[in-house]
């Protein structure tokens, strides 16, 4: 499959409410869109990289520079044979994870499509639809809190994850547990602990969660499996699981027992999958993490949730939960039992709507081959 052009899109979509985490509030989402440009039509993908290194040091400046500089003209010199073919090209390169899988995604696509099949049969998928929860902000105070997952319960979330930080945890996850018992519940601290606060910690055993994520450092292992020692309540990593080895050591070092995988943390969908395959051989479930994703990286993540040792609720919520409109169609909706159906048709099984990406991009650029 040959690449003739790849355009760059930088993009700037409003959120329908702010979403506030350890590390900052957001109140737009800025992303780059990735396309792609064949004879048989353009594929898509989605760099999540934010506006500022919080989360990861990866941002829409870095993925941008990346991108064109050395991500396209690797995609543009020869064609693509497969998702092998393509990694083996920037496996010199070290780090920029996101800008990676931005490109591998849309490659992806128009891959699956070339062979007839959909992105989640393309990589192995199998599941018709995934369940999936609601990833809930930070809130001001427990009573909004408790207000507000009410409302995503009652939009049918069969799970909800909090988002806590020192000093907005304990009341705040126990008020939520007392108004709803039999919720599956988890939290999420982005880093903002540190090992001498378990004992802060510790009570949040109580609360009958499925999960502790990433409590600690961002590119902490060994710390974690000091806190997990003292902790009943399974810790999950998130940031700090970037590749396929500290996925092992993690596992080894019983640092966690779930592992929370993202496409662009991990590089893409093939680093993704062996990231998957290497926790079903050592017995530890995974789930798909979410990045306030446009329609076009959610069809992927729903892709890759459809592998089978997926085995608790994705944070891919309904394109509703983060946008008034979205810039590919159709849009996800949450079924009445809490899942998502993955797309079945050719490719990414999304159409970008070209007036609505127009209407959100800040910036463009192609680049051809030199
Ligand atoms: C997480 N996501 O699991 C992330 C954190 C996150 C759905 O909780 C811009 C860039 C905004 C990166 C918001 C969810 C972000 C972001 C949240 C990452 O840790
Ligand atoms: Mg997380």
């Amino acid at each position: 499959m040959a690449i003739e052009q790849v355009a760059l899109h930088l993009i700037a979509m409003p959120l329908v409410t702010p979403f506030e985490t350890s590390f900052g509030r957001q109140t737009e989402r800025e992303a780059i869109i990735v396309e792609l440009r064949s004879a048989a039509g353009s594929g898509w993908g989605e760099c999540v990289a934010g506006d500022s290194p919080s989360y990861s040091y990866e941002t829409t400046d870095s993925a941008w520079s990346v991108l064109s500089r050395w991500l396209a003209p690797a995609v543009l010199a020869r064609p693509v044979a497969d998702l092998a073919d393509l990694h083996s090209r920037w496996a010199w390169m070290r780090g920029h994870h996101m800008a990676r899988a931005a490109v591998e995604q849309a490659a992806a696509s128009l891959l699956a499509a070339e062979q007839g099949e959909s992105l989640a049969a393309f990589i192995g998928g199998a599941r018709a639809a995934v369940p999936v929860g609601v990833s809930v902000g930070i809130q001001s105070s427990p009573e909004a809190l408790v207000d507000t997952v009410a409302g995503y319960l009652a939009q049918g979330y069969g799970r909800v994850k909090l988002k806590i930080k020192p000093g907005k945890d304990i009341a705040f996850v126990k008020a939520v547990r007392a108004a709803f018992p039999d919720v599956p519940l988890q939290v999420d601290a982005n880093s903002a602990y540190t090992l001498a606060d378990a004992d802060l910690l510790r009570p949040l055993d109580e609360f009958n969660l499925l999960l502790i994520e990433q409590p600690l450092d961002h590119d902490d292992i060994y710390e974690h499996s000091l806190l997990q020692r003292q902790l009943q309540t399974p810790i999950c990593l998130d940031e700090s699981i970037l590749t396929v080895q500290h996925a092992r050591a993690a596992l080894e070092l019983a640092a966690c027992r779930i592992i929370n995988i993202k496409v662009g943390r991990v590089g893409g969908l093939l680093p993704a999958r062996q990231i998957h395959d290497l926790c079903q051989a050592l017995g530890a479930p995974v789930w798909c993490g979410g990045m306030l994703e446009t329609g076009i990286g959610r069809a992927a993540n729903l892709a890759l949730a459809s592998l089978p040792n997926f085995r608790l609720p994705g944070d891919i919520s309904a394109s509703s939960r983060y946008y008034q409109t979205d810039i590919a169609e159709p849009t996800f909706s949450l079924n009445p039992d809490s899942t998502i159906s993955v797309p079945t048709s050719l490719g990414l099984g999304v159409t970008v709507h070209r007036e609505a990406l127009g209407r959100a991009t800040l910036h463009s650029a192609t680049l051809m081959p030199t």
